[in-house]
């Protein structure tokens, strides 16, 4: 039999060397603070393992618990009077007061993501514990408390299952009848708990009407939960049942009493009454407490073995799909070994100093893709600004979806890691958010189609925040906040071939999004097309009269997201062969778009002049959009403007918060400086304690490999993996860039699963030396693939690989011409595919 299982366990691991490896994060001592818990979650249930020893905190999450209900649609009637003023003060070159009217055209805040409880597990223990070892194992999906106290080894194994939807935890002592402990549930919510019966205890709470956002403190109460409507403020449960037990249970107010135990399996569920972004949450809501008890009844129905099998399937599902391997092309640099060996919070101390740990970064890269498979499930809701890990009533900046950056930065890796489906919950969100955003257009702007500005919630909140004049217009009235969600439909077109999807999802969303754009833009005294007001999240500039300035006209970002938002809208109408008259109008209007500008220092303009910033090291970099995640600048296509963006980004430096870090990868990597991008990414994994708000000097990697912005705020994480997959694969442009922004220190290595756009998957990609060894192709939908790699290949096996000539002939590409010049050193070509058929070429 061993012999047998020790076969099997070779067989896997020759299949699949790098994932029968266990990617773990693991620790010789508890969490000290939340930035060392251990994050576990199925996208709607998340869970922060503490791995305490006599009282263990698992802090518990519910996706759908935020504060507050359905939107106000018209919280600021007035606001559309302002606009007339806003355009003349700005003809006049008068900035303060365009800015100061520009408030006046503000709605109201977000509400909060709320945190469900906690479940405390008390064992009574009298000595110390030994042996202390703790993990997250993120090929698998679990978490792992073990120690030893008075000779008794204690083992607490955590799993959160989406088939099921139930947190599983199972809790062991290795002699028989040793585990005794209480298990009790609280919550910072209103709430209240009961006994069910001596298996099962409840807890049922309420959330906030209204939660004003951490950084609001105007108001007495910031926390109100009376609504006299019953429409605010959502019902949630949670429940917690033993599964299985070999000792005796009993329950009270207190909680759970398990005693003289063994083996014991706890099962959690938990619910809310959100019935949806339009529904009061209280009146009109589900019932939670039904919800929760299907949930149980269902998995109850299971041993524990099943519930582990099935979560397991469904999880490797998506994170097997891709693995990466890489190396400084030594054969096994000497220190690896002694890295692996180490525990992470020290490892990442090590590595902090100077340490090369290529696994350490491949660790990160697939802990990315394990964040967004536990945060973001098809169904459910899209990752917010902490995934769905939130202790806090009132998170930093109230945990919402930040949609000047930050929402769109933790989907920029969903497509080519592999993990496309779950790019959906963004999807459900975006169409909430234009439901509003088609109020908030006409309400604020008297404009067609919709719009969405700073900051959205579940309610899908789209008027600029700011509580109707308190908030700052640099960031609360920037409005193409929905223009840039659009981006994400049509990438995921771009990437699946999704016609269906195109036609009945994205193109409605993106022609709403495009026609409130056409009426707010307008003409400037030569005849461009500017955006006014017009504001660059979140810089300042100094005006000529050398006052600070926040509102202008044009800001770079504002028209380079309406030329992309164009450009897809054209591209979507030509592949569904539809509404030529509006793709006509889009076509005459984005030719008379304000052009990019060079400015004085060589940086590409932010401005619509050549404005000073008051912070020339701004975290923000949001006019260089259209290098990543745009696509109307790259070296190969637009030199100078992509000589421009180098320069803006010298003179921005390298330091930041956390996510300036991550998008300072991708700029660097689409600017194809490897280097500079992985000198960018050792800063971003520079192991970081601080916790409160810090924005300058920033960033880095909590113990437990979150990123801090400081606080911890996961769009780095995110942001950062997309800009490792950009050193290896890009596919915005006219080809699949392969190696397209390799650093001398990955100069050899392996990654197999990652996806291109026209439905391309990089079935596995062999490189040494920085050459490419070995590149197997996967097509899905046919069509030319065109390649550009470092090195000349030959097609090993009935392929026909011709040297790229002329314009990409595959429909996903735009139709994009052949770059006229390109590095040298990179070879193109061209070769046709079949849908579903797999293609190999090798170094020539
Ligand atoms: C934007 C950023 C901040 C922070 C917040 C959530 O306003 O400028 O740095 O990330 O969003």
């Amino acid at each position: 039999m061993r012999a047998f299982i020790l076969l099997i366990s070779l067989f896997t691991f020759l299949i699949h060397p790098t994932i029968a490896q266990s990617l773990k994060l693991w620790y010789k001592q508890p969490a000290r603070n939340w930035n060392e818990a251990l994050p576990i979650g199925n996208g709607r249930l998340g869970v922060m393992v503490w791995g305490n020893v006599a009282e263990e905190q698992l802090q518990l999450n519910e996706s759908t618990l935020w504060s507050g209900g359905p939107v106000n649609s018209n919280p600021n009637p007035e606001a559309p009077t302002y606009l007339p003023q806003i355009r003349k003060a700005l003809t006049e070159e008068n900035y303060e007061l365009a800015t100061s009217l520009t408030q006046k055209m503000q709605g109201l805040y977000t509400e909060s993501y709320e945190p469900l409880g906690d479940l405390v597990i008390r064992q009574p223990f009298t000595g110390q514990p030994t042996n202390y070892y703790r993990d997250l194992n993120i090929t698998e999906a679990t978490s792992t408390t073990r120690f030893t106290i008075d000779g008794v080894t204690y083992t607490r194994q955590l799993f959160v299952s989406a088939p099921d939807q139930v947190i599983v935890v199972r809790l062991m002592a290795d002699k028989p009848g040793q585990l005794n402990f209480t298990a009790s549930t609280r919550s910072k919510l209103r709430y209240r708990n009961a006994v069910v019966d001596n298996r099962e205890i409840s807890l049922n709470g309420k959330a906030p009407a209204h939660t004003d956002p951490n950084y609001f403190n105007e108001n007495a109460q910031p926390v109100v939960y009376d609504d006299s409507s019953q429409c605010r403020g959502m019902r949630f449960a949670l429940r917690v049942r033993v599964l299985s037990n070999d000792g005796v249970s009993v329950a009270d107010t207190a909680g759970l009493r398990i005693s003289n135990a063994t083996n014991v399996v706890l099962l959690l569920s938990a619910a809310t009454s959100f019935n949806g972004f339009d529904k009061c949450p209280d009146k009109d809501g589900k019932n939670e407490k039904l919800l929760v008890e299907n949930y149980l009844n269902k998995a109850a129905s299971k041993s524990y073995n099943a519930l582990y099998q099935e979560h397991l399937t469904d999880y490797h599902s998506f994170f097997n799909r891709v693995s990466l391997r890489l190396t400084n092309g030594a054969a096994k640099p000497s220190n690896q070994a002694a890295s692996e060996s180490l525990p992470t919070d020290e490892r990442l101390m090590q590595y902090t100093n100077g340490a090369n740990d290529p696994t350490l970064e491949s660790l990160y890269y697939q802990f990315g893709r394990y964040l967004l498979i536990s945060s973001s499930r098809p169904g459910g809701t899209p990752a917010n600004l902490q995934g769905i890990w939130n202790p806090h009533v009132r998170p930093p900046w109230s945990s919402n979806f930040t949609i000047n950056i930050n929402t769109q930065m933790n989907y920029w890796p969903a497509e080519m890691s592999n993990l496309s489906e779950l790019h959906r919950p963004l999807f459900e969100l975006i169409k909430d958010v234009a439901s509003t955003g088609q109020a908030t257009a006409k309400n604020f702007y008297g404009a067609s189609g919709w719009v969405a500005h700073h900051n959205t919630d579940i309610w899908g909140l789209s008027n600029p925040v700011g509580n109707m004049g308190k908030g700052s217009p640099l960031w609360a009235n920037w409005a193409m906040g929905g223009a840039w969600l659009c981006q994400h439909l049509f990438d995921h077109y771009r990437f699946t071939g999704d016609q269906k999807f195109l036609r009945e999802t994205a193109y409605p969303l993106m022609k709403g999004a495009a026609q409130f754009c056409s009426d707010w833009l307008i003409a400037d005294k030569d005849g461009y097309l500017v955006t006014a007001p017009s504001t660059t999240p979140e810089n300042v500039f100094i005006a000529p009269d050398g006052k600070k300035g926040e509102v202008s006209v044009a800001t770079t970002m504002d028209i380079s997201i309406i030329r992309d938002l164009f450009t897809n809208v054209i591209e979507a109408s030509m592949a569904l062969n539809n509404d030529p008259d509006f793709r006509r109008q889009l076509i005459e209007k984005r030719s008379k778009l304000y052009p990019f500008r060079i400015g004085k220092k060589g940086n590409l303009q932010e401005w619509y002049k050549d404005f000073d910033d008051v912070d020339p090291l701004h975290r923000h970099v949001s006019h260089l959009f259209a290098l990543h995640p745009g696509r109307q600048i790259a070296p190969l296509t637009t030199p100078d403007l992509a000589a421009a963006a180098r320069k803006t980004l010298e003179l921005r430096g390298d330091d930041g918060t956390g996510w300036s870090k991550a998008w300072k990868i991708n700029f660097w990597a689409r600017l194809n400086d490897g280097n500079h991008a992985y000198k960018l990414l050792r800063e971003l994994l520079k192991i970081s304690g601080v916790e409160g708000t810090q924005y300058a000097k920033a960033g880095g990697t909590y113990p437990n490999l979150f990123c801090a912005h400081p606080p911890f705020q996961i769009d780095g994480n995110f942001g950062g993996i997309s800009g490792m997959t950009e050193m290896l694969l890009q596919s915005h442009l006219s080809d699949i860039w392969l190696l397209a922004a390799l650093p001398d220190q990955w100069k050899a290595g392996q990654v197999k699963g990652l996806r291109a756009r026209g439905g391309f998957e990089i079935v596995s990609l062999d490189w040494q030396e920085g050459k490419i060894n070995k590149v197997v192709i996967r097509s899905m939908l046919g069509g030319n693939c065109r390649i550009r790699v470092p090195n000349r290949l030959k097609a090993a096996n009935g392929v026909s690989l011709k040297p790229a000539q002329g314009n990409n002939p595959n429909p996903f590409y735009g139709n994009a011409t052949l770059p006229a010049t390109g590095p040298s050193t990179t070879q193109v070509y061209d070769f046709p595919t079949q849908p579903n058929k797999t293609y190999t070429l090798v170094m020539n």
